[in-house]
C-alpha cells in the first residue's frame, strides 16, 4: 500500500515520497532574476526532504508577472540563474519542478506585503495587462485589461513553449502549467472574465482552447520522458458548482492530450468566492478528478497534519500533497511528519549530513527538544 513515504513515479522521474513543495512566488527577483535568496529558499525546502520542489510561479513574458519582482523564464540571464537551485534541490535528493505562468489581467501589481493592488497606471513600473476580454477583476484588482487579439494568442501560446524550453535548459525535470487562480489561463476558461464571441470564448469547448492549445504545443517540447503537469482551478465556489464536471471532463481531455498529472486548485476568477476553507478542503475535488477523469492528481491547500496528509495517499484519494506555508513555516516538515508516523528511521527523510547526527543518536522531537 502506498503511504506518504512511498516513491512516486511518473515518466522516468521518481520522488522519494509523496511531500511537494507547492509553487509559490518570492516576489523578490529583479527583471525575473532569480538570486540568492531564493536560492536559499529552494535549496532549503529540498534539503527538508520534500520529494519535489516547484520552484517559483515564473512568468513566460514580462507582462505575465504578477508584479515587478516576479521570476521569469524569458531571457539567458533567467535560465542560466536557476541552474544553481537546480543541482542543489538535485543534491539534496528531490526533484526539481518549476511552474510556467502569466498572470494576464491580475498582472502590473505591487507586492503582497506593499498593498497587493494594482500598480497605479503612472508608476513608472506599471505595464499593460493583457486578458481574454477588456473585464477587470475588480476589488483590489480593479485595472481594465487589453482584450487580447488572435496574435497575442499566438504570442502567449508560443511564451509558454519556449519557457519550456528554457526551463528544460536550466535543469528542470517536471514542469507544471499555470492554468489556475484567475491568471490568464483561467481567465480563458471562466466565463466571469472571457466573454469573447470568437472560437476562444462562448461554448466550454471554446474557453478551453486556450488552455488545450497551449498544452498541446508544450508537450511538443517537453520532453516525453518527463512529467507534465498543470494546475487547475477545478471550482469557483462561485455558487455555480456544477462547472466542477466541466472541469472533470477538461481533466479527461488534457490526459488524452499526455498531461501527466492535475494540480487541483481553486479559480479564483471572482471576488468574493466563498471558499470553505479548512484542512485540506481541497482533497475530495483532487479524489473525484482522480476517479472520474482517470488522471493522477496532486492536492494543495491547508495541508499540515501528517496522519491526514498520510490518510490521502494511503486511502488511493491522490497520489501526491503539495504543500506550501507548512513548507515555509518549518521546511523540515518531512522530517516531523515521518517522526509523528513512526516510520522506521525517520531521519533517511533526510539528505546525509542532517540524517548522519539524527540517526547516529536518536531522533529529536521537537518537544523534546524544548523540554
Ligand atoms: C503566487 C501568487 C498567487 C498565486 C500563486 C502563486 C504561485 C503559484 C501558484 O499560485 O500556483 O495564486
Amino acid at each position: 500500500m502506498s503511504s506518504l513515504f512511498s516513491p512516486f513515479s511518473l515518466k522516468d522521474v521518481t520522488l522519494k515520497n509523496r511531500i511537494a513543495v507547492s509553487p509559490m512566488c518570492q516576489y523578490s527577483a529583479e527583471d525575473g532574476v532569480i538570486n540568492d535568496w531564493h536560492y536559499g529558499h529552494l535549496a532549503g525546502l529540498a534539503r527538508g526532504g520534500a520529494g519535489l520542489v516547484v520552484a517559483e510561479a515564473t512568468a513566460v513574458s514580462p507582462e505575465g508577472r504578477i508584479t515587478p519582482g516576479c521570476a521569469g523564464l524569458w531571457n539567458d540571464r533567467q535560465t542560466e540563474a536557476f541552474r544553481p537551485a537546480v543541482e542543489a534541490i538535485k543534491a539534496a535528493g528531490a526533484v526539481p519542478g518549476i511552474q510556467i505562468a502569466h498572470a494576464g489581467r491580475k498582472a502590473s501589481a505591487n507586492r503582497p506585503w506593499e498593498g497587493d493592488d494594482h500598480l497605479a497606471e503612472d508608476d513608472p513600473r506599471a505595464w499593460q495587462p493583457i486578458a481574454p476580454s477588456a473585464v477587470p477583476f475588480g476589488a483590489n484588482l480593479p485595472r481594465r485589461p487589453r482584450a487580447m487579439t488572435k496574435d497575442d494568442i499566438a504570442r502567449v501560446r508560443q511564451d509558454f513553449v519556449a519557457a519550456a524550453e528554457r526551463a528544460r535548459e536550466a535543469g528542470f525535470e517536471w514542469l507544471e502549467l499555470h492554468f489556475a487562480h484567475g491568471y490568464l489561463a483561467q481567465s480563458f476558461l471562466s466565463p466571469h472574465s472571457n466573454q469573447r464571441d470568437d472560437e476562444y470564448g462562448g461554448s466550454f469547448a471554446n474557453r478551453s482552447r486556450f488552455l488545450v492549445e497551449t498544452l498541446e504545443a508544450v508537450r511538443q517540447v517537453w520532453p516525453e520522458h518527463l512529467p507534465l503537469t498543470a494546475r487547475l482551478g477545478v471550482i469557483e465556489f462561485d455558487g455555480r458548482e456544477e462547472t466542477f464536471d466541466e472541469s472533470v471532463e477538461l481533466a479527461r481531455s488534457f490526459a488524452a492530450r499526455g498531461l501527466d498529472l492535475l494540480d487541483v486548485s481553486i479559480g479564483f476568477s471572482v471576488p468574493g468566492a466563498e471558499i470553505p476553507w479548512g484542512p485540506a478542503f481541497m482533497a475530495p475535488m483532487a479524489e473525484r478528478i482522480r476517479k472520474e477523469a482517470g488522471i493522477p492528481t496532486a492536492t494543495s491547500w491547508l495541508i499540515n497534519d501528517p496522519r491526514q496528509a498520510d490518510g490521502l495517499i494511503r486511502e488511493g484519494k491522490v497520489d501526491l500533497v503539495m504543500l506550501g506555508r507548512a513548507l515555509l513555516a518549518n521546511p523540515r516538515w518531512p522530517y516531523e511528519a515521518a517522526l509523528a508516523l513512526g516510520i522506521d528511521k525517520p531521519s533517511w527523510v533526510l539528505p546525509a549530513p542532517y540524517a548522519h547526527w539524527l540517526e547516529r543518536y536518536r531522533p529529536v522531537r521537537p518537544a523534546e527538544a524544548a523540554a
